[in-house]
């Protein structure tokens, strides 16, 4: 039976196979797309798999993410209704979420973008540091990585809301649920996406969305690209109701040179660096997984497909 790696454009496949072996030296690991048998596969880590494969191989029990998100898992037309699907869930995907959110929140509470932009004008103009309480930051999302943002941010003396499906308790949060989405957007100047990628939240951050927050607003965006409408972020900053993003996903990654986003210092740009699985902090975790996938178990972090999240 083998492990099949199915991720031609990931940068770091190596470095999985690597860590994947020192775990278990006895795996047999194949990547795509160089297989022997396709009858052998039963178990896939896969990141934006291209297109009409997933269904090629007949004895298939698991696919797994190589990442958090599954989007690219469940929104592929060959995906087998039979087939489970899970993904990676670590501390340090974790931490680095929450250092990025807290980073650039600070950044953008202590003016940095716009000292950024100074600087390679030899300009010295100061401004004023906005204050924790007049930035109240709502956080989309309170799921594995959501929850801790929330947290990290209270902890900070920020005011802090958060929305998900069902209503969550954090200590120091306001939590709304979803039909509660419109008091949630009212109490808040920061938001922070961090929703799965499904039917419900594809499109979200919209126009009609940006109007209901509090004026001038600041948008995060971690979770996907697919989340925002582009267009709609553009004509928002353009007419006052969003003074700054700051993006790590796109619709398109990596972001196509002509996009109108790199043209504009108000919008900070990442390149999907958020939050990296490290290969080797996870390996036991997959191997964990296949051994159950293998003997019939179930497996850990596994999703429910009908939410698809
Ligand atoms: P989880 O599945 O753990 O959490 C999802 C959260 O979103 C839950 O709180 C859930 O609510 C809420 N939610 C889902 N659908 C809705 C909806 N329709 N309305 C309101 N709330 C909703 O996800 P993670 O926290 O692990 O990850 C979130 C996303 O972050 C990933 O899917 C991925 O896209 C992105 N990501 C980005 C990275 C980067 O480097 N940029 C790195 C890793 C992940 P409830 O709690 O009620 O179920
Ligand atoms: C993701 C990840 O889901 O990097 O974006 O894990």
């Amino acid at each position: 039976m083998s492990l099949l790696l199915l991720a031609p454009h990931h940068n770091n496949l190596m470095a999985w196979k690597e860590a994947l072996l020192e775990e278990d030296p006895n795996l047999d690991i194949e990547i795509w797309p160089n297989i022997e048998d396709r009858e052998r596969v039963q178990f896939i880590l896969s990141w934006n798999q291209p297109k009409q494969t997933l269904n090629r191989f007949p004895n298939l029990k698991v696919i797994s993410s190589l990442g958090a998100g599954v989007d690219h898992i469940l929104r592929d037309e060959v995906l087998p209704e039979n087939v489970t699907v899970c993904r990676i869930v670590s501390p340090s995907l974790v931490r680095q979420m929450q250092e990025y959110i807290l980073m650039t929140v600070l950044n953008y509470q202590r003016n940095m973008y716009a000292y950024y932009q100074q600087r390679t004008e030899r300009k010295w103009s100061e401004h004023p540091n906005k204050k924790p309480d007049e930035i109240p930051i709502g956080v989309m999302g309170l799921g594995t990585l959501g929850k801790p943002v929330a947290e990290i941010l209270a902890q900070n003396g920020y005011q802090v809301n958060g929305w998900s499906h069902t209503r969550r308790t954090i200590e120091g949060v306001d939590t709304f649920a979803s039909d509660e989405l419109d008091q949630f957007l009212e109490s808040t100047r920061v938001l922070v996406c961090l929703l799965p990628l499904t039917s419900d939240t594809e499109e979200i951050l919209n126009l009609a969305l940006f109007r209901k927050l509090r004026r001038p607003a600041y948008l995060i965006n971690a979770a996907r690209g697919e989340h925002l409408v582009d267009e709609d972020l553009i004509y928002a900053m353009d007419t006052g109701w969003i003074e700054g993003a700051c993006l790590d996903v796109f619709s398109e990654e990596p972001l196509p040179d002509r996009h109108p986003f790199w043209n504009r210092q108000d919008i900070m740009i990442t390149p999907h660096s958020a939050s990296f699985t490290l290969p080797r902090e996870v390996a036991g975790q997959v191997i964990e997984n296949y051994k159950r996938a293998l003997s019939g178990m179930e497996v850990k972090n596994k999703i429910d497909r009908d939410k698809g999240y």
